[in-house]
């Protein structure tokens, strides 16, 4: 038992070291630049590093449009919550289509769902977008919650680190500072 649990984790090391984390990409609708098929699903699960989350934005973006985007869309998800509903060529009152904006995930992963349904009365191309990954800035908390660091946060890319006021020690946690010398 003890031998098996020892092989599993070696080959989730193994296996987690070979998965290329791509730091940028590009997606496209099935067929792009010509026009999406009909009843078609396809799911783009975007990793980054830990330390980035994922930004997206569209190129080119060309739905057709229904009533809250239940025929066809492209659906952008993370963290467990949908980010955009999207669908139609420009946004109306009650759908949404990516225009210029820019769409950032909430932590390392982005779910990018496209799905058309069985008909279209009109040719429509699809879309194109480009991701990249991005810095989280850790140093930046909303004002409600605790900081990170007790005294001095110094962001970099893909992560951060905490340091102390002079007199004082930062502790094992590399987040707290103590008084030095009591
Ligand atoms: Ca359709
Ligand atoms: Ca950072």
């Amino acid at each position: 038992m003890k031998l098996f649990i020892l092989l599993a984790m070696l080959y989730s090391e193994v296996r987690s070291s070979i998965v290329p984390q791509k730091m940028y990409g590009r997606i496209t609708s099935p067929n792009f630049p010509k026009v999406y098929p009909n009843h078609k699903e396809k799911i783009w699960n975007i990793t980054v590093p830990k330390g980035y989350s994922v930004r997206i934005y569209f190129t080119h973006f060309n739905l057709e449009l229904s009533y809250l985007c239940e025929y066809d869309y492209v659906k952008l998800s993370s963290g467990g919550k949908t980010l955009a509903m999207l669908c139609g060529k420009d946004s109306t009152d009650t759908e949404e289509a990516p225009g210029n904006r820019t769409y950032i995930s909430v932590d390392n992963h982005l779910v990018v769902v496209f799905r058309s349904d069985y008909s279209n009365e009109k040719p429509f191309t699809g879309f194109e977008a480009f991701y990249a990954a991005e810095d989280i800035d850790e140093c930046k908390q909303p004002l409600d919650t605790n900081p990170l660091c007790s005294h001095h946060c110094h962001n970099y890319m893909g992560g951060y680190y905490c340091s102390c006021r002079v007199g004082y020690i930062l502790h094992e946690d590399k987040r707290t500072c103590t008084a030095g010398d009591n």
